[in-house]
């Protein structure tokens, strides 16, 4: 693919920056009624509205002349055809398949993953009646009443994220619990409560061999033999998500007992698959199937609707218009819900581990900013902590405000107070506050406090409300920013579905590990390396 900063429809965009430069949103609302009419995009339950972002006709139509020039059509018609486009590792990126609730065959090396897809599909369909119902008991003949979910990065955060997500649909009787940190504190304090004969431990890890998920299994699993009567108890107790048998039973878990999913469900894409158990266990299969379709209707409309429309395809131009040029440094996600609250770790790993990189599908180095910095905290927190930066800041920032009209917990005014903000802050970026409204405010004396006072305003928010947030809502929110991902690492040029960035820091603790585990730090450490091992290891031998 030619260089982006070489293509014709990317200099016609800069030149288009350019020209819009001095515009200003304010001018905008008050030039043009139909300004946010024009500007908002609706699908799947979901309502986006762009509107207050610093875009015109001509932008849009631009943009969608670059999604053009990177093919942004034909990518997606590969991914959903099984096409083997992550590169890198020579894989398909089919977590489409996981939803595809029309059960469309999608064949890869001649064979239909539908099968699979509906055979686990309905294994994890009976354990979640047999684990809900009482039916499946443990060790002293009593039901499960915690389900302790043991992954890290893609095998954890989808489903932490969910699970909160949606706990008005949790069981009432089943509490889930997350060990993500190799940090024995996390282990410690997520067991101390927990009873080991109503305890079901669910082993998340796609690879099998996750350093930090193995300590952590095996942890669990001592804890657990301490007070079980046998060895056979493990069986009644330990169920496994992965795509490894032979560890999976080399670890001592009954195969009959592990949810298989396969090489094309990347591990930030799995919350889809057998990954999503604690999910599925947590609010019910009927549930889970319906974040599956959710997800599947953002599906159908991003793989068919046309670019001028398709929500997915906008969010990803928007953000390429703002981050490479408009000058923003950062993309924060706001949700004024608090069930939400984990949705900005998971979009986190999300996009950064997805678009976090700095070469391009040829391996050249980009010469032009890829995935932003994501970070985000529930409103109406956000506001009374970093909304300072985003409002009067240096740096400019763009933002995701999401907002459902209906709460699940209608108390008094709380929720219109909630919206109340939520529209307030996205008016206030965009509006500002000038020099003349600052100064028919200002007490007489009081000058030196003028630009103090004073707000730029001009900056870009983007709304994506909802009637409520339920699981098929949820489904189509997460598919949404799933399919942005991608079409961004599209017109970056880069893979968005390797993560080889992981890989450094797991090689080099293997022999820090091994070193602080001899008591003395190795001679071809870094003088930094060294030093720091050695006070750690003294300040470890002191009384
Ligand atoms: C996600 C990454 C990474 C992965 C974890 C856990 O896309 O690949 O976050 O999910 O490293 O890997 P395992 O599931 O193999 O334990």
């Amino acid at each position: 693919m030619p260089a982006l900063d070489t293509t014709k429809s990317w200099q016609d965009l800069s030149a288009h920056a350019g020209r819009i430069e001095n515009m200003h949103l304010r001018d905008e609302f008050a030039s043009d009624p139909d300004r946010a009419q024009r500007f908002t995009f609706e699908a799947a339950g979901l309502v986006a509205d762009l509107s207050k972002n610093r875009i015109t006709d001509e932008t849009l139509k631009l943009l969608g002349g670059l999604a053009r020039e990177r093919c942004v059509e034909d990518w997606r018609d590969r991914m959903f055809k099984g096409e083997r486009i992550n590169i890198t590792e020579n894989r398909s990126v089919l977590h489409i398949a996981l939803r595809n609730c029309e059960d469309r065959p999608i064949i890869v090396d001649g064979v239909n993953v539908m099968d699979g897809v509906d055979a686990v599909l309905k294994k994890m369909m009976v354990f979640c009646h047999q684990i809900r119902s009482g039916e499946w008991m443990g060790y002293d003949g009593r039901p499960m009443t915690d389900i302790v979910n043991i992954g890290i990065g893609g095998s954890d955060l989808g489903p932490v994220m969910v699970t909160e997500a949606l706990k008005p649909y949790a069981h009432k009787r089943i509490k889930t619990h997350f060990i993500s940190n190799v940090d024995g504190t996390h282990a410690a304090e997520i067991l101390k409560p927990l009873n080991p004969a109503t305890t079901l431990f669910i082993i998340a890890s796609k690879t099998f061999t996750t350093q930090e998920t193995i300590a952590n299994a095996m942890t669990a699993r001592d804890w657990f033999l301490a007070k079980a009567p046998n060895q056979q108890a493990v069986a009644r107790h330990f169920v496994a998500l992965s795509t490894n048998t032979k560890a999976v039973a080399e670890f001592g878990i009954d195969t009959d007992n592990m949810f298989e999913f396969w090489d094309w469900v990347g591990g930030r894409y799995s919350l889809w698959s057998a990954i999503g158990l604690s999910i599925a266990l947590t609010i019910g299969f009927e549930d889970f199937e319906n974040l599956l379709e959710g997800a599947f209707d953002m599906d159908e409309h991003f793989r068919l609707a046309p670019l001028e429309s398709n929500l997915p395809v906008l969010l990803a131009l928007l953000g390429v218009w703002n981050a490479n040029l408009q000058g923003c440094t950062a993309h924060a996600v706001l949700p004024y819900d608090q069930y939400l609250h984990r949705l900005p770790a998971y979009l986190q790993q999300l996009d950064m581990e997805s678009n976090g990189k700095g070469v391009t599908l040829d391996g050249v180095a980009c010469a032009w900013q890829t995935g932003p910095i994501i970070f985000g905290e529930p409103g109406t927190n956000g506001q009374h902590s970093f909304h300072q930066l985003i409002h009067q800041g240096t740096r400019k920032i763009s933002c995701d405000f999401i907002l459902p009209a209906i709460s699940h917990n209608p108390l008094g005014e709380h929720h219109l107070m909630l919206m109340a903000n939520a529209l307030a802050q996205t008016q206030a970026l965009m509006l500002g506050k000038n020099e003349a409204e600052v100064r028919a405010e200002l007490k007489p004396g009081d000058e030196a406090l003028l630009t103090h006072k004073m707000f730029s305003g001009n900056r870009p928010t983007t709304t994506i409300a909802m009637k409520q947030l339920t699981p098929s809502t949820l489904g189509a929110l997460i598919a949404l920013y799933e399919h942005k991902v991608f079409v961004q690492g599209i017109i970056w040029g880069v893979n968005s579905f390797d993560q080889w960035g992981v890989e450094l820091g797991k090689q080099l603790a293997k022999p820090i590990l091994a070193e602080l585990k001899a008591g003395k730090p190795g001679d071809a450490q870094d003088a930094s390396t060294k030093a720091l091992m050695a006070r750690l290891l003294a300040w470890r031998k002191e009384p």
